[in-house]
Order: structure tokens, then sequence, then C-alpha cells
């Protein structure tokens, strides 16, 4: 018989795991959300109205009840400005999270941030290049000061466009310039969509969906990118590391620490604090055999790919994951953390701390991380972690870690290509590498957990298509072995003898949310390379789980690039008709590149192939018929 959970997720730790819950009795994201059926579908279409107080207002999708708001608005000034919005947060939150990196390499240059340094300091000094810091004869300290000065004017508005702007190809330039969409500030686009979507403000629909696309490219080529930069110069630069992932790089018999959120900041310092030999023999003195630092969704990611530190699981496993009853501690910065962990962690013994200013949850105990206590405070915790090892109960842990390989930076990419992507190139062009795929992304329970990322990812590759991949989507295929290099088996004869030669996997692990910023990076060098717009390439993206603001800034941007992307869920926009055909359609004339939405992943992965094989003829590059 069926188990019932095993509609949920298509891993084998989160059957196992739910399985556990249900025997212990503790909710679920997935119970929750069939408590919530049906949702609203006003709101699913994108029709109803909360900005002012004359509302909230709904347009009935029907045409019986009111088509206008109390203020006027019609169904595309409502769903345009619903959809701003949402890439406004994204937005706000990935570009902040870049600022808060930003701070520490002030701190770090000012010699306020004990624990942390200048890790990387040729990309320091090539990163302030860019920024016209002076950099001959000058410390690292010296440049990282101005830098972080320089990062910080591109968050204001004292600029005409950003800094990092001049990496994007000078067509895709002059496409944004024609169009008005080059972004100035990076708080400043975000700020400004809050303002037009005040009530009787920017009543344009499409001016609204075209600043949406700034706002958007403010966080692409700014705010991540900037969160990208620094974390390497901050952290280093990834490299290609082994890792293991699932709920089984648990260790029932050391003191585990699990990580969750998205900002390195905190992690790195945990990071150093776990590897301490003082720790490690107070947690030998109370009877454990070592502490276990794992990862969680994007701060996961971002110690797996610097320091192969394993990876527990993706948005839809963090609460399974505690149901192990064998984490001593989780430790949260901010974004994903489902406010329900708290009230999880209850039910066993887990302490739950959560650490940044700008972030509190229910159940969680707040210890708040600055760049001066960081270090001091990160022992602090993990020793209290190691006292919690003799609360436990009983553990389960009922499967083995899979084998995975990440790190694969822009740097490491072209390093193992031989130092130019012109292998890469002339794959490309001979069609045994017919095209690549950014599969990026969350989980959603309105998709199977994981059934989205693994189903696309494996029909690509195994169409000789590289697929890289970020965020949770980056988790659940690494969960499935895709990353290792025997997992060319999986993927078409031209895929599997061009990784195979170079030894890479054939799905490359390029990072958190933040580092999507890597692909824009990689889609530039290799539109540069052939002398073409990014999107005359054969590549596209896709984000078959999305549920977070930040992934449609995300779509955004990548489509505001040149990316062609296809979504799994459906954005609530189908309130309206012109909303959809623009994004749908109309963006292909402006920006070669549109959204599409396919909830099906066979499906999903036939609307790219095709794609690609579009672009390719486009090209002059053989292509076939799909
Ligand atoms: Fe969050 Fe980054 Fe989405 Fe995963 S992929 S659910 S945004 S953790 Ni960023
Ligand atoms: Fe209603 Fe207009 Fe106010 Fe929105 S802005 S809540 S549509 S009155």
């Amino acid at each position: 018989m069926k188990h019932p959970f095993s509609e949920n997720t298509i891993t084998e730790d989160g059957r196992l795991m739910l399985r556990k819950m249900e025997k212990d009795q503790v909710e679920t994201v997935w119970e929750r959300f069939s408590a919530q059926q049906p949702q609203c579908g006003f709101c699913e279409m994108g029709l109803s109205c909360r900005v002012c107080n004359m509302g909230p207002c709904r347009v009935d999708p029907f045409g019986e009840g009111p088509q206008q708001g109390v203020c006027g608005a019609d169904a595309d000034i409502i769903v345009a400005r619903n959809l701003g919005r949402m890439i406004a947060a994204g937005a706000a939150a990935h570009s902040d999270h870049g600022r808060d990196l930003v701070e520490v390499l002030a701190a770090v240059a000012e010699g306020h941030a004990p624990g942390y340094a200048v890790n990387d300091e040729p990309k320091l000094r090539r990163v302030a290049a860019e920024y016209d810091v002076a950099t001959q004869d000058r410390s690292a300290a010296e440049i990282a000061a101005d830098l972080a000065r320089a990062m910080q004017e591109d968050y204001g508005t004292r600029r005409k466009a950003l800094t990092l702007l001049a990496r994007a190809p000078r067509k895709r330039r002059e496409r944004w310039a024609q169009l008005g969409i080059t972004p100035r500030g990076i708080d400043r686009e975000t700020s400004e969509m809050m303002h037009r979507t005040h009530m009787g403000v920017d009543n344009g629909w499409q001016s609204l969906l075209l600043h949406g696309l700034r706002n958007a490219l403010s966080d692409g080529w700014g705010g991540s990118m900037i969160a990208t930069e620094v974390s390497d110069i901050l952290f280093g630069t990834p490299r290609v590391t082994p890792n293991s992932v699932n709920v089984g790089v648990l260790k029932a018999d050391q003191v585990n620490i699990v990580v969750h959120g998205h900002n390195p900041v905190v992690s790195e310092m945990l990071l150093q604090a776990c590897q301490s030999p003082e720790l490690t023999e107070l947690a030998l003195a109370r009877g454990a055999q070592g502490i276990n630092l794992v990862g969680l969704c994007c701060t996961g990611n971002e110690l797996l790919m610097r320091h192969g530190i394993p990876m527990a699981g993706n948005h839809l496993m963090t609460e399974l994951v505690i149901a192990s009853g064998a984490v001593e501690m989780m430790l949260a910065d901010y974004q994903c953390i489902m406010p329900s962990l708290g009230a999880v962690a209850a039910c066993y013994h887990t302490r739950m701390i959560s650490t940044s200013d700008k972030a509190r949850f229910p159940g969680m105990t707040h210890r708040e991380f600055h760049p001066d206590n960081a270090r001091e405070l990160a022992r602090t915790l993990v020793a209290e972690a190691i006292e919690n090892f003799s609360r436990r109960g009983e553990v389960y842990i009922p499967v083995a870690p899979v084998p995975s390989l990440g790190g694969f930076s822009v740097e490491t990419i072209i390093e193992a290509l031989g130092g130019s992507p012109d292998p890469l190139i002339a794959a490309l062009k001979t069609g045994q590498i017919r095209g690549a795929v950014g599969v990026v992304g969350c989980n959603n329970p309105k998709i199977r957990h994981d059934f989205g990322h693994v189903t696309l990812t494996r029909r690509l590759i195994e169409n000789d298509i590289l697929v890289v991949d970020t965020g949770c989507a980056a988790i659940a295929n690494a969960k499935a072995g895709f990353k290792v290099a025997e997992a060319i088996r999986y993927a078409g004869p031209g895929l599997r003898e061009v990784c195979g030669a170079l030894g890479i996997p054939p799905v490359l692990h390029m990072g958190s949310c933040v580092d999507n910023v890597r692909i824009l990076v990689l889609a530039a060098a290799l539109a540069d390379a052939l002398g073409v717009d990014i999107s005359d390439l054969p590549i596209a993206g896709a984000a078959p789980e999305w549920y977070s603001e930040k992934a449609v800034s995300i779509g955004a941007y990548f489509v505001a690039s040149g990316v062609t992307t296809v979504l799994g869920p459906m954005p609530p926009i189908t309130g309206s008709i012109n909303v959809v055909k623009l994004l749908t359609e109309g963006l292909a004339d402006l920006l070669g590149a549109t959204f599409a939405v396919e909830p099906d992943p066979e499906k999903a992965a036939i609307l790219i192939r095709r794609h690609i094989e579009n672009r390719r003829a486009k090209l002059g590059l053989p292509a076939v018929q799909v």
C-alpha cells in the first residue's frame, strides 16, 4: 500500500521523517497547507488589493461583481502593483543581505571584526578595480575600506547606473538604456517601487512592470552581486569540494549543530568555533565523539560551497530535520525560516537560536550577532550546544548521506575548462552540449517536494543540456545523486563525453540564491566570447518549485538579462490577461526573453529544449526538432 506521505516528497529521508513526525504527532508545513485549502481565488489571481485603507478591494474575475477597487484601480493595475511589490520585497531581501556583508567588510577594514578577515585578496583587488578603487601599493585593509564605501554608494541614489552593470554585454546595457530600466541605486529602485505602488501614483500597468524589471536588475547586478562578491572576498571564492547531503549527515554519536538561513556572516563564525580544539575537547568530555556542523537552505549552501560542510536539506526539510531528535542546536539568521520551527523544536531537545537584529521567531532564544562579538558568541553557543547533548532522547537518522560535489564558482568552472570558456563554446557549437540551463529556487508544498527540480534536471541532462543550479534546487539535485563524477551516466552521450573528459558532473552546484549572479556572470562571459547578447545564447532558467518573493525578483532579473525563464507554480497574475501577455510574449520584443509557466516538469523540459534549439538555429548552429 502506498504510504499517505509518499505523495508529499520524492525523497526517502523526507518520507521516513514525515512518518516519524506523524508518530510523534508534530504538525508540518503540509498539514498547514492542507488546512488552508481552498486558498483564496482572488489572491491567487492577484486580484485583491490591500494597498490603502479605502480597501481592501477585489475585482471579480467573472465580470459579474466589481471591476474596480474603491479608488478606481482595475485588474491590470492591481495585478501589476501586487507583482511589483513582490519584486520589491525580494530585491530588498537579497540586497539587504548584501549590505550586511559590506558592513562586515567595512568593520574588517577598521579592525573591529575579530575572527573575520579578507580571505581572497586577489579577488578584493579585482573587484576594487571595477569600482575604480586604487589598489597599487595599498594594504588589503585600505582597499577594503574604500571598496566598502564605494559599494555603499551603489545602494544610494548618487549614481546614474550601478557599477557592476559594466559586467553585462554592451548590447544588453543598450537595451536597458533604451527601455529606461538601467538600475540606478539599489535601495532607490525598491523605494521607488513602493512609491509607485502607493495609491494614486503609477497607474500604468506597463510602466509598473518595466519598473519591476529595473528593480529586479538592481538586485541581480547590484545587491545580490555585491553579496556574492563580498562573501568571496571575506570567506574565500568557492573551489570544487566534496560534501554530502540529506538527513543522514547528522551523526548519532556527535553534537549536531545546524545553521539555517542565508547569510554566511554568522555561519562562518560557527564553523570556526566548531573547529576549535578546546570545544572539541569539551564535546569529548561530555561523551560525544565530536562536533558536527551541518547546513540547511542557503546559509548551508554558503558553507557547502566554500568548505564542503554537509547539507541536511532544503526548505521543506527544515522542520523534518529537527524530528531526528539529534539536533542539539539550530541557529537561524534570516529568510525562509518557518516561524513554526520553534514549536517543532519544543517537541524535542533542540535549542533554537535567532541571531539577526532583524529576524525574531516564536520559540527561539535571541542571541544577536554583530561583527565585533561574533567570534566570542559563536564559541559560547557551541559550548551551550555541547551541554545540551546529554538531554537527548531517542535519535532517528534513518538514511545514509549521498555524496556530492560543490564549489563551482565561475572562477572554478573556467579553471576546470582549462582557463577559458572556449571548450564549452566549442562543445556548444558542435552540439555535443545543446545548451545550458540554470535550475534554481525553492520548494513549495504546491509541488511534490523535489519532484520538479529532479525531474526537470534529469530530462535536461539526458538531452545533453548542462545544468547549473543554486539554492534549494541545488540541494534537491545533490540528494538525487546528480553531483558526482559518475553521474555522467545520467547524461546524454555528448554531455557525458564532455563532462567525462573534464572530470565534472553534469550538474554544477553554483551556490546559494544570491549566487544566481554567478550564472549571470557566466552567461555574460559566454555571450562576450561569441560576440552576441545573452538573449541569443542557447540557455534558459527554471524555478520549478519556487515560493519566495526573492524568486520573483530572480526570475525578473534573469528575463531582463535575456534569459528565458520557466516557472513551476503560477505567480498571482492570472487576473490580468494584459499582464500575462506582456510577461509571456511581449517581453520577447523588448528583451529577447520571456517568462513561461509550466508546473509539469516533463512539459517544462520540452519547452526549454525547444527554446534552446530555436536559439541554436538562430545562431546558425546545428539544431534538431524537439
Ligand atoms: Fe529559500 Fe535560499 Fe527559496 Fe530555498 S531557494 S526556499 S528562497 S532557501 Ni533561495
Ligand atoms: Fe482598494 Fe484602490 Fe485602496 Fe487598492 S489602492 S485597497 S484598489 S482603494
